[in-house]
């Protein structure tokens, strides 16, 4: 078992407030790059443009995906917001009380038990937080509305002891029946794992999900191999997704460290120097990680589902894959799309 990223998730449904109708928002960020995100001096990295709307630094990963065009416009703009929408995280736990998730995310399923914890990468930022953040964080989120449920089937990472293959892929397989029995929709899951070898069990719960409703999404994996060799990615009725970096490249370190490609992979959305939650405020992972693209694809996802809340999963991969700008990630491997994520207006 491999985390894409680092390491692993949890989820319950908790209360819930939802309101009607939905705001067009635009978020807009100057053309400064300052490494702290401040602009002009100001702490809260917030100005006014003309129109009045608010301006804030965008992480180039939002800005990337509202638009064909690889030069970045310094926009991020969609009318959805993924209100009503819940998306279940097969990872890490979560953060539930990140000021930047605001109270919609719960607790599910605890596939693994034990102390709470786990899935910190040596430079701190934990593996289910920073999934989350990418699809709901307010500032950092493509679908900063939506509610995460978190399904905490994955622990280790730096410091902790190795978790054996059997008992990660059978936690992994508990936490997606857990999904596929309770999820409300409109529903999405991110997977943002992968397996190194065939898992019937998990295939059954994956299919299972999917039957029910729920769009599934999944990372290629980071082998820089075959993404079909590192299920769920390998599923057909899975959305799944390979990473690009920030000049519109195929992700890869080096010979053992990169997107997986192939023909498993659906579409690429961004997963290289991705902005998300750290701690109680934000940061920039300089790891690349399909985990990083995958929620990005969930986001735009739950954009989609909250107009058309009564999609089926095939729809959504559908119309996202419909949408998606050709010919956009270049150098991928052989046999392999070329296709990146594109909210196209939702
Ligand atoms: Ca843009």
């Amino acid at each position: 078992m491999a985390l894409t990223g680092l390491a692993g998730v949890t989820s319950c449904t908790g209360e819930e407030q939802e309101s009607a109708g939905s705001a067009s928002r635009t978020h807009a960020s100057k053309p400064s790059d300052s490494p702290d995100g401040k602009a002009d001096g100001k702490a809260d990295h917030e100005s006014k443009d003309p129109a009045g709307h608010k301006s804030r630094e965008l992480p180039w990963n939002l800005d990337r995906i509202d638009q064909s065009a690889p030069d970045l416009d310094h926009r991020f703009h969609t009318t959805a917001t993924g209100e009503g929408v819940r998306v279940y995280l097969l990872d890490c736990q979560v953060d539930l009380d990140h000021a930047q998730l605001g109270g919609r995310v719960s607790q599910g399923a605890d596939t693994v038990g034990g102390k709470p914890g786990g899935c910190h990468d040596d430079m701190g930022v934990s593996h289910g937080t920073f999934v989350a953040g990418i699809i709901a964080g307010k500032d950092t989120g493509v679908a900063p509305k939506s509610r995460i449920v978190a399904v905490r089937s994955m622990s280790g990472g730096e410091g902790e002891r190795p978790v054996p293959k059997k008992t990660s892929e059978k936690r992994i397989v508990r936490g997606m029946n857990w999904i596929a029995e309770h999820a409300r929709k409109p529903a999405v899951a991110n997977l943002s794992l992968n397996l190194d070898r065939p898992s019937p069990a998990l295939r059954a719960a994956v299919k299972k999900a999917i039957d029910k409703g729920v769009t599934v999404v999944a990372s290629a994996g980071n082998d820089a191999a075959d993404a079909c060799a590192h299920p769920p990615a390998d599923m057909a009725e899975v959305i799944t997704v390979g990473a690009s970096t920030r000049k519109d490249g195929h992700w890869k370190d080096n010979e053992y460290l990169g997107s997986n490609g192939g023909r498993c992979v659906d579409l690429y959305a961004p997963g290289d120097h991705i902005s998300s939650l750290f701690d109680n405020g934000t940061t920039t992972s300089m790891s690349g990680a399909t985990s990083w693209a995958a929620p990005h694809v969930s986001g735009a996802a739950a954009l989609y589902l909250q107009t058309h809340p009564h999609a089926e999963p095939a729809d959504v991969r559908s119309w996202l894959l419909r949408h998606a700008t050709s010919g956009a990630v270049r150098k991928v491997p052989s046999n392999t799309t070329d296709l990146l994520l594109n909210v196209h207006g939702l």
